[in-house]
């Protein structure tokens, strides 16, 4: 394990940085859907000398010498990742999923062709089409929500508006938004329309990996993650796609966006495909999901509505505006009894994002510390007793007394001094 010697005596500041963060790590709960902590081995990983490297291009065709080394963690972890997903190709170097999807759209479309993506403000991403984004701004864009009643994917209005709009591109995948995809339902209306398309699995890529959500990848033309949320790899991107699209592919991320690839980063994306591939990853993204299902009923049972009524994965919106709160009070009460959430605007919301009615919880970093179903009816006591006191300090501050004793009976990083 990295021993921070060196760091504490160079630099003390950052140090102090990084002592604190664990420490917020290990004595707070966090319940921020798209994050995770990854393994031991990831960690010593990215923090390795292959941080130091240079390598342009793809392995056995680099604009730099000496790359065999690196060559080597690259192939690793291309063969991972086809092997995890039951891909054609894999690109393992985009350096996040915002330039995995600009890569795809880049290969596949010119500026000014039309992509059509869900909202963000219904569950989407700002990289499917938000005026804020590139892909809002560089192409036209035609957006899908969610039902009013449901709060979840009409495939029949999709599909009319597939049919009315004729996107050259469809994008599927959402970053708040907790029932199953059919992706095959996607690809029927993709073909009827002659589009492409693209899943955007970033937040779901643990639970597609162990087979506990559908594939896309038989679907789609292209599917791309991050590899840091529920696949509980370093920070970074990964692209799969088709071998008819393999060229168009590589040359768009490199060298059309990106310059040299992070090879420390690349090489522990390869770890965490390996460690994705084992029985007790299929197990923990079991838990993920059970946690979250128990979760959900333990704060509806609190009085909460819980957006579509459930969850089918590892995330769920609360609708905080049905107990008289916003996300942004919400949000900051429970910082103050050390729960880490975001806010979150719920499908249809009144209120602007810096506000929102909601907040989203998922369950993949707590699950990872080892907490379990009874672990989350105590996690869901905890936000409701916050949320009941949003102006009472020393209610809080009585809640994260609570929650760091929780904390101490899951404990994160034992390993690290
Ligand atoms: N920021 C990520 C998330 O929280 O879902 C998406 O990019």
């Amino acid at each position: 394990m990295p021993c921070y010697d060196a760091l504490e005596q160079i630099d003390p500041e950052i140090y102090d940085v990084v002592r604190a963060e664990r420490h917020r790590q290990a004595k707070g709960l966090e319940l921020i859907a798209s994050e995770n902590f990854v393994s031991e081995a990831v960690l010593e990983t990215v923090g390795s000398v292959l941080t130091n490297k240079y390598a342009e291009g793809y392995p056995g065709r680099r604009y730099y010498g000496g790359c065999d080394v690196v060559d080597r963690a690259e192939r690793l972890a291309r063969k991972r990742a086809k092997r995890l997903f039951g891909a054609e190709h894999a690109n393992v170097q985009p350096h996040s999923g915002t330039t995995a999807n600009m890569a795809v759209y880049f290969a596949v479309l010119q500026p000014g062709d039309k992509l059509m993506g869900m909202d963000l403000s219904c569950g989407g991403h700002l990289t499917h089409g938000h005026h804020l984004s590139y892909s809002g701004r560089d192409f036209e864009v035609v957006s899908y929500g969610v039902d009013r009643d449901t709060e979840r994917i009409d495939y029949d209005e999709v599909e009319r508006l597939a049919i009315q709009e004729r996107p050259k591109l469809i994008i599927c995948g959402a970053s708040a938004y907790s029932r199953i995809i059919d992706f095959e339902r996607f690809r029927q209306i993709a073909d009827r329309v002659e589009a492409l398309l693209m899943a955007d699995i970033a937040h779901i890529a643990g639970l597609v990996a162990t087979g506990l959500h559908p594939s896309p990848v038989p679907h789609c033309d292209f599917v791309t993650t991050t590899t840091h949320k529920t696949l509980r790899g370093p920070r970074g991107g990964l692209i799969l796609c088709k071998k008819a699209h393999v060229k168009a592919l590589n040359r768009a991320l490199f060298p059309g966006i990106q310059g040299g690839p992070l090879m420390h980063v690349i090489a522990g994306k390869a770890v965490a495909f390996e460690e994705a591939a084992s029985e007790d990853f299929r197990a923990y993204q079991q838990a993920v999901i059970d946690n979250a299902k128990r979760l959900a009923r333990r704060l509806e049972g609190r009085g909460f509505r819980i957006v579509s009524g459930g969850t089918d994965n590892h995330v769920f919106l609360l609708d905080v505006a049905s107990v008289g709160l916003n996300g942004k009070i919400a949000e900051g009460a429970l910082d103050k009894a050390a729960i880490t959430v975001n806010k979150n605007t719920i499908p249809y919301d009144t209120n602007p994002p810096m506000v929102a009615s909601g907040i989203r919880l998922g369950t993949p970093a707590l699950t990872t510390r080892g907490m379990d179903e009874a672990a989350m009816d105590e996690v869901g006591d905890l936000i409701a007793d916050a949320l009941g006191a949003t102006d009472d300090e020393a209610a809080l501050a009585e809640v994260r007394q609570r929650v760091e004793a929780l904390c101490e009976r899951f404990p994160l990083y034992e390993g690290l001094p």
